[in-house]
């Protein structure tokens, strides 16, 4: 058995979720926010066979897409002064892990 744990675009997660469920996985869905950007995105853990993970993941690449975001960044200008200038960060469509699970009960 596998543990796939997916971090997904808040705006993504619900169709990731609706499409899931409909090829019949169990999933979890955790409110997270990213170390980097410090803005919300939201993890989903889905415990499956081994034989279903590339279907899983077929499914949160069907409904995930990349996207630029502006973030705020600091830039030595002209003689020294700093100015804030904005960066362009591509985000996304989904970061995914697969891990091995040793034991699954459900009690
Ligand atoms: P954030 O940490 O908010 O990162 C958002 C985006 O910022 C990343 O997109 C990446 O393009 C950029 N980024 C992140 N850390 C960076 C760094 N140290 N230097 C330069 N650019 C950086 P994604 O790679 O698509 O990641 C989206 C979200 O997935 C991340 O949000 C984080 O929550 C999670 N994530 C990605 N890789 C991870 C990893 N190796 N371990 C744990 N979480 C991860």
């Amino acid at each position: 058995m596998k543990l796939v744990t997916a971090i997904v675009n808040k705006e993504d997660s619900r169709a990731v979720c609706s499409e899931l469920l409909r090829h019949k996985f169990y999933v979890t869905r955790l409110a997270t926010t990213g170390g980097f950007l410090m803005a919300g995105n939201m993890t989903l853990i889905i415990g499956t066979e081994d034989e279903k993970v590339d279907d899983c993941i077929a499914c949160i690449a069907k409904c995930c897409r990349q996207r630029t975001e502006i973030v705020p960044g600091t830039a030595t200008v002209g003689i020294g002064l700093e100015s804030a200038m904005p960066m362009e960060v591509t985000v996304g469509g989904a970061t995914v892990f697969v891990t091995n699970v040793e034991r699954f009960e459900k009690l």
